[in-house]
């Protein structure tokens, strides 16, 4: 039972490396102020081509969205807040760049 539960752990730690996920952090304007400004963004988000999940940060003003950056990318992403009325700067939490040449860390 406990090898069973163990093997389940180590499954579990590899799939995200197995599906090359990435995660882009955003610094959201205008605020968000309520639930309802996070479920706008959370239901405009996960329909974006690639998005794995999105999570809102009403305290720190970010939105943090875990991707197939096989599939789209950072700025795809960003592009998508401004159909909704927002404006989305990648912030240095992003993990990695959407190309080599293009990255958001200093
Ligand atoms: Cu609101």
């Amino acid at each position: 039972m406990k090898k069973a539960i163990l093997s389940i752990a180590a499954l579990c730690a590899l799939l995200p490396v197995a599906a090359e996920n990435t995660d882009a952090t955003f610094k959201i304007e205008p605020e968000m102020v309520c639930k309802n400004c996070v479920a706008k963004i959370k239901n405009h988000l996960r329909f974006e081509k690639g998005v794995k999940a999105v999570h809102a940060d009403l305290k720190d003003q970010t939105v943090t969205i875990t991707y197939d950056d096989k599939k789209t990318d950072a700025e795809t992403l960003a592009a998508a807040f401004t159909q909704i009325g927002y404006n989305a700067t990648p912030t240095p939490q992003t993990t990695a760049p959407t190309n080599p040449n293009n990255t958001y860390q200093q």
